[in-house]
């Protein structure tokens, strides 16, 4: 019942300014108080230090930002690490998603079938050669996978972090070619938005956390706020029309509490100068609450 708590003020994996603000705009939320209410004891630890130096680091081989970012998840994996080892749960707030690179990285080392829910409009399986933006943002899927640059590729140990067969993407309306292509290859599971359209989050969750229950000694949520429709998650650099409600969100968070297969969650993308108010940090919060078993309180 120990979570400890991370923010990670990265925006270099992404072109939007502001998404560093992140974790403060959670903090904001009330997300201590929002967990603490439900019987767990939660430290906030605070941020990482992030390297804000991006001259020469433009983009080099399409990777922008590469040095900064690398430093960054380098910290965050053995912070991640740590805080696992002591047997708390990690909870992480970013930040924009190429934290993803560091918080897998740091929890990989403790399972021998990791497995990873990737909640999100995207899939985020580009590489240097496949990205069509060079933003790191979209690569964390493929770096966690041992695809793409050694210099990420190696955070933490040079070896794939988690399998394809592990990893269940959520929510995904915007894949690039070279996405596509990797997904058909690997066979990965995809629940797009047709399949939810089609088969209903009941369904798709009920199917996920089975699939992940057979075969995973532990599972990590990533969930990029920009999986939800900008309606109800206006503050982020990437929104994609047509995507995952409030209350899907929330009926996939409670029925992955009752699951109890969590081990570790990070909330990405939130940033507050594209925000309404607080309100995409709010969403995160209350999405954060259903994960930590609010409904079986
Ligand atoms: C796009 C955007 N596929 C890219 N990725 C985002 O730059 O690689 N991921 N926004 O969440
Ligand atoms: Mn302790
Ligand atoms: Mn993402
Ligand atoms: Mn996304």
């Amino acid at each position: 019942r120990n979570v400890t708590m991370i923010g990670v003020p990265m925006d270099l994996g992404q072109n939007r300014r502001g998404v560093d603000m992140g974790p403060s705009a959670i903090r904001y939320a009330g997300v201590l108080e929002r967990i603490r209410t439900l019987g767990y004891n939660i430290e906030d630890k605070g941020d990482i230090q992030v390297k804000k130096e991006t001259l020469g680091n433009e983009n080099i081989h399409n990777l922008s930002n590469l040095d900064p970012v690398t430093e960054t998840n380098k910290s965050l994996a053995r912070t991640v690490s740590s805080i696992n080892k002591e047997g708390h749960f990690p909870l992480i707030l970013g930040g924009d998603h190429s934290i993803a690179i560091g918080t897998i990285a740091g929890m990989s080392g403790y399972f021998d079938n990791l497995g990873v829910i990737w909640y999100d409009a995207h899939g985020d399986l580009n590489t240097a050669d496949t990205s069509p933006s060079g933003n790191i943002h979209g690569m964390p899927l493929a770096v966690s996978l041992g695809l793409g640059h050694p210099t990420l590729t190696t955070i933490n140990g040079d070896f794939p972090k988690i399998k394809p067969e592990n990893v269940i993407i959520i929510g995904a309306r915007e894949l690039d070619e070279g996405e596509k292509d990797y997904i058909r290859q690997s066979g990965m599971n995809v629940y797009t938005m047709h399949e939810i359209d089609r088969l209903g989050m009941s369904e798709v969750m009920h199917q996920s956390i089975n699939y992940l229950k057979d075969r995973c000694d532990g599972v990590h949520l990533s969930l990029d706020l920009d999986g939800l429709d900008p309606h109800d998650a206006p503050g982020v650099g990437t929104p994609v029309l047509g995507g995952l409600t409030y209350r899907e969100s929330h009926l996939a968070m409670e029925m992955l509490a009752e699951a109890k297969m969590v081990t570790s969650a990070e909330f990405v993308e939130v940033n507050p100068i594209l925000d309404e108010k607080n309100k995409t940090a709010e969403v995160a919060v209350a999405l954060m609450g259903s994960l930590f078993g609010e409904k079986l309180k």
